[in-house]
């Protein structure tokens, strides 16, 4: 922010010379982090710096491609960036105060606070446009997007996005795979070490030990039944960590002396939640000065105002591409109806 004012400052000693339209090409303000709120009937991404002096910039917007969930974060409905045009509704403003500015309650309240008072005040025109640009911020070798206390680089994820390890071949790669062998019982609860675990080289549960540890391998106690089967659809599904037992205590996909098994299909839920940022990008604007009628204007021909991060944004995915949404049409479909065979006569 502080660049910002800086080259404003600049700006006014040409811009005698040259009309007021200069183009600036390198302001740099990747690293500012953004705020996001749902103001009146608009959108607001902003900045705010109270440091040497108290000024905020902020992008004012409406977009159909754009929404909330429940806790106000920023939403998008397309993977694709989106880009909007600047316009009398989609404003870049640029503002310096007369004290310390909150940005959330002065732009995001329906009656915003009367202090402070912008004492400067840049709005742009009719020209340019507003890209945001959608990205995973979990996309790294040290993130654990799918929560199972396994980083990234430990999961077989491919910096280059190309050839991620998918231990079970359902299409989840493992680093988004909250079940990497697919047996029905989650990697973090695979990975949990008590007293009587068996571990392998690498200090992971191998409980048949034949060297692939039980979160990798889809018979964990070597019995010939498969974990999946040996996994009640209830305790396995909803409540992973309590087990079908036959009564020792051992769950059964654990004791290779129980062999009993349940027939099914069912995949537990795959759902995770991911981490994102949306990198806004101004092009090709304008910015004239309001407040004191001097009509001062100063041009960018590119602009990146900075980073919006939003965290645990759930994540839906789906085994083999399955529609995850049978499920609860299944549990919807029609009674059979009660035909009211009353006969009056
Ligand atoms: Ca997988
Ligand atoms: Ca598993
Ligand atoms: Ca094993
Ligand atoms: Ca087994």
């Amino acid at each position: 922010m502080k660049r910002f004012l800086i080259a404003i400052a600049l700006l006014g000693l040409f811009t005698s010379c040259d009309d007021g339209d200069i183009i600036v090409t390198d302001f740099d303000f990747e690293d500012s982090t953004l705020q996001f709120c749902e103001g009146p009937n608009k959108y607001v991404i902003y900045a705010t710096n109270n440091d040497d002096v108290n000024e905020s910039i902020s992008v004012e917007f409406t977009n159909s491609n754009i929404t909330t969930d429940d806790s106000g974060n920023f939403i998008t409905n397309t993977s694709e960036n989106i880009t909007f045009s600047l316009s009398t509704t989609n404003k870049v403003i640029y503002r310096i105060y007369d004290g310390q500015i909150n940005g959330n309650s002065y732009f995001c309240q329906v009656v915003p606070p009367s202090d402070p008072v912008p004492t400067t005040e840049y709005v742009s025109g009719s020209d340019g446009t507003v890209t945001i640009a959608t990205r995973f911020t979990d996309e790294t070798g040290d993130a654990d997007p799918d929560d199972d206390d396994l980083s990234n680089l430990q999961e077989g994820w491919d910096p280059d996005g190309i050839n991620h390890q998918d231990t079970d071949g359902d299409g989840i790669p493992d680093y988004l795979d909250r079940d990497d062998d697919g047996d029905n019982v989650i990697t973090r609860v695979e990975l949990l070490v008590n007293e009587d675990s068996i571990l392998d080289d690498n200090g992971e549960v191998d409980t048949d030990e034949d060297g692939i540890p039980n979160y990798l391998d889809d018979d964990d106690d070597g019995d010939g039944v498969e974990t999946r089967l040996e996994v009640s659809e209830e305790d396995g599904l909803t409540n992973p960590g309590s087990f079908s037992s036959t009564g020792d205590g051992l769950p059964n996909y654990l004791n290779d002396q129980q062999t009993e098994f349940f027939q099914h299909n069912e995949n537990i839920s795959h759902n995770i939640t991911r981490n994102y940022g949306y990198q806004v990008t101004l092009r090709n604007f304008n910015l004239e000065r309001k407040d004191d009628g001097s009509g001062e204007t100063i041009g960018f021909s590119s602009y990146q105002l900075g980073s919006l991060n939003e965290t645990n944004i759930p994540f839906e995915l789906c085994p083999n591409d399955l529609d995850c949404s049978e499920e609860e049409e299944d549990e919807n479909t029609d009674e059979t109806e009660d035909t009211d065979e009353e006969t009056s006569n």
